[in-house]
């Protein structure tokens, strides 16, 4: 008797401990932010496997769309003007951006556990910088603070 109610207050401290560490991260889209006009905020988000992203849309005429994620995540793309939910399923990066607005940088990343697809993103990332044609070194800067 003793035994099973050991168990079961186990059971319920194991399900009440997965709840609590899976955290939603919320990233604002802005028109016009700390770090100029058109920006993720933040821009960077360090998150775990199961945690969620919302994108949200404090500004209007945005949306957001995965450019890089590493194997095993879907690629997820947002309607305009839309709260807009990722889980993350994989460890690893997650380079993304608005598509109106990716030749002004508005680009963010995530980085899941560690950054295991770094290499990927490194070899991505001349051909996505290319389509910036205004301040790059923001975005450069977004992506130094992988570690
Ligand atoms: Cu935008």
């Amino acid at each position: 008797m003793l035994l099973n109610r050991t168990i079961i207050v186990a059971a319920v401290a194991l399900m009440m401990s997965t709840s609590v560490l899976a955290k939603d991260w919320q990233v604002q889209m802005l028109s016009f932010g700390k770090k100029g006009p058109m920006v993720f905020e933040p821009s960077f988000v360090q998150a775990q496997v199961g945690d969620t992203v919302t994108f949200v849309p404090t500004n209007p005429g945005h949306h957001v769309k995965s450019y890089l994620t590493p194997e095993g995540q879907t690629a997820w793309e947002s309607k305009l003007n839309e709260t807009y939910t990722v889980t993350l399923t994989e460890e690893g990066l997650q380079l993304y951006y608005c598509p109106p607005h990716l030749v002004m940088g508005m680009v963010g990343i995530i980085q899941v556990g560690d950054p295991v697809n770094k290499a990927d993103l490194d070899a991505a990332y001349p051909e996505f910088r290319d389509k910036i044609a205004i301040n790059p070194e923001r975005v450069d800067a977004i992506l130094s603070q992988i570690q």
